[in-house]
């Protein structure tokens, strides 16, 4: 895969210093991972910071009535929640009562510069939903479809502690790939890949020396 034009910028001064940023891998026709694509970057938990400190991590309800292990929030025009209820996208925090807080100016840049290195130029997500993950916590496999226009792709991002992520098929029973995500690893998907099945595997102990015990993902979506 050719260079993009972020690796032209930044390649000279992380080889003076012994840290390239990997090409992009390519998991399947519509999945991109960009290796590290996050990792310099401190903004991203800066702000973070702030979003979560107006709308809180908190374990939703399932349908089903099960509390969740990963731990969530949202900041945008619209958040992923779920209660006894169902799932739905809702431009209210229905734990505050108050609107999502905004997406800050250096979340959208990034996941729009990430889109356009895997080939989605344009893109401006309206939701960013916020995962956090202890030790134990999983996500089972489920398709991300409660957004308007599958043509624009979902762009996660993680920080912390590993985890594995599950990348299935078109159905729920394809076997799917186990694919390891590690600090600052950047996954861009769309296309063909948008309504595959995926989840992630419990996450096992370990420690960031930024984060502690924990993960932390961001997935941006275009909802409407
Ligand atoms: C996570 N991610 O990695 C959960 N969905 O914590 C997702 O559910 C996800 O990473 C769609 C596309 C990329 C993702
Ligand atoms: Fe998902």
């Amino acid at each position: 895969m050719t260079r993009n034009k972020r690796d032209a910028m930044t390649v000279d001064l992380f080889d003076s210093i012994g840290e390239a940023e990997p090409a992009p891998q390519t998991l399947c026709p519509g999945a991109v991972i960009l290796p590290a694509y996050a990792g310099q970057d401190d903004r991203l938990l800066a702000a973070l910071q702030d979003v979560i400190a107006a709308a809180p991590f908190r374990r939703m309800v399932t349908p089903g009535g099960f509390s969740m292990s990963v731990a969530m929030s949202n900041c945008g025009s619209f958040g992923w929640v779920t209660d006894s209820t169902g799932y739905r996208y809702d431009s209210i925090d229905p734990m505050t009562g108050r609107v999502w807080p905004r997406m800050p100016d250096c979340f959208s840049s990034f996941a729009r510069d990430a889109a356009a290195e895997a080939g989605f130029d344009g893109y401006t997500p309206d939701a960013c939903l916020i995962n956090r993950y202890e030790p134990g916590a999983r996500l089972s496999l489920h398709q991300d479809k409660d957004e308007r226009d599958f043509s624009w792709p979902i762009v996660s991002v993680s920080f912390g502690i590993p985890a594995v992520f599950l990348f299935g098929g078109l159905s729920r029973a394809d076997k799917p790939m186990r694919v390891p995500l590690l600090h600052g690893d950047v996954v861009v998907w769309g296309g063909a890949a948008r309504l595959r099945y995926h989840g992630v595997m419990p996450v096992r102990e370990a420690y960031h020396e930024r984060l502690g015990r924990c993960r932390i993902n961001l997935t941006f979506r275009k909802v409407t």
